[in-house]
């Protein structure tokens, strides 16, 4: 049986803030304000964020300067970004998270996913021990605290790793994700902003349980295809999303519209040769090697699909971008039984530089 992914989702507590208490030990304890000036009065701006100790006193992000002045103590200590030394703090932790999973992805200035499936062999008492360790790897080796969530995908360790800061761990197995999210505001599910929300109070949908009792028909008439189908799929606890690294988001993409729909492989050989020849020029132009080929299908409803397969060594040619999206729609096409195909496209990804061949060895 295939084991299920194990996702942590990794958020630095009130960062600006405690990357500035880490060069600055006395300011510990005390309340202290990261204010993003704008420069036109002395006062003008808003606050990046704010330690715990100023939280108490009803000061947080995004909040007018000059109004969190007035909520100060005498003691409260107000400082500019200085972003230079959290990205360099920031690069810190990466690097420790490097250490913890092969597959890191950065997603700001103060988190990222990792997928640690493999380390934990989806097992979720191990992944509890790693989470501990990384918890303490990070502490030790930059000083920072770490709010860590940890789930069966990016969804649920997002949500996990708010629900407990700081200095947080909670850990939602497989089978406890909708007890975890019945309860939950919809609006703790990324990417439910004030406006969806808005209106789904209006549907009289207030938590994410109700979320889950709408019909995906009626979601998908108020919000749209798309959005009503992850809407869905979240209320669910679904995501199938990767965490994938930079690299290898890093990608080269063509995508053109078929002169005539294609209900077959062989309706669309010109086309297909035609784009990864243009594939192939840009490749050149960047002089890289790709380990990833992967293809695009839009059909007549508009339904976006990818399909990749990854080689088992770096490649340049034209021919291992043809002959790899040829297979990956020759496969398409016999799974999808009747799809027309309006839209196609290539791309190439897990992209390295051929001079070098030590980063040629990174692809192992
Ligand atoms: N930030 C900002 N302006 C905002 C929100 C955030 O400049 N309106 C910056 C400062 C934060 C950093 O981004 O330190 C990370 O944002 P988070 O939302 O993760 O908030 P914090 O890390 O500050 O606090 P928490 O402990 O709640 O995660
Ligand atoms: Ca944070
Ligand atoms: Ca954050």
């Amino acid at each position: 049986m295939a084991t299920g992914r194990v996702i942590f989702h990794v958020d630095c507590d009130y960062f600006f803030a405690q990357a500035e208490e880490l060069r600055n030990p006395s300011l510990k304890g005390k309340p202290v304000v990261v204010c993003v000036y704008s420069g036109r009065t002395p006062d003008s701006g808003a606050v990046g964020t704010a330690n715990y100790p100023a939280r108490k006193l009803g000061i947080h992000s995004g909040m007018p300067i000059a109004f969190a002045k007035k909520k100060a103590t005498p003691g409260t200590v107000f400082l500019p970004v200085d972003l230079p030394h959290y990205s360099a703090v920031s690069g810190k932790i990466v690097r420790v998270f490097q250490e913890f999973a092969a597959k890191v992805e950065k997603t700001s200035i103060d988190e990222a996913f990792l997928d640690v499936s493999q380390e934990t062999n989806g097992d979720f008492s191990a992944a509890r021990e790693l989470a501990l360790k990384l918890k303490h790897g990070i502490k030790g080796k930059t000083g920072i605290t770490v709010s860590v969530g940890v789930g069966p995908n990016k969804l649920v360790a997002k949500i996990a790793s708010g629900h407990q800061k700081p200095d947080g761990l909670t850990i939602v197995q497989p089978e406890k994700v909708r007890d975890f999210l019945s309860a939950l505001d919809v609006e703790k599910i990324p990417g439910i902003g004030g406006k969806t929300s808005a209106k789904l109070r209006e549907m009289n949908v207030n938590t994410v349980k109700d979320l889950a009792s709408v019909p995906v028909a009626v979601l998908v008439e108020n919000f749209g295809r798309a959005r009503g189908a992850f809407m869905h799929n979240a209320s669910l606890g679904i995501d199938e999303s990767e965490v994938t690294s930079e690299r290898e988001r890093k990608q080269l993409s063509i995508i053109r519209t078929l002169k005539q729909d294609a209900k077959n492989p062989a309706e669309m050989e010109g086309f297909l040769k035609e784009i990864s020849e243009k594939l192939f020029e840009r490749v050149k132009a960047e002089g890289v090697f790709f380990r990833t080929v992967s293809i695009i299908a839009i059909d007549s409803r508009l339904g976006h699909f990818t399909r990749s397969k990854t080689l088992e060594s770096p490649a340049n040619s034209f021919e291992a971008i043809h002959s790899t999206a040829r297979a990956l729609f020759e496969s398409f096409f016999s799974e999808k039984k009747g799809v027309v195909l309006r839209r196609g496209g290539v791309g190439v990804a897990n992209l390295g530089e051929p001079k070098n061949q030590k980063s040629l060895s990174d692809f192992a």
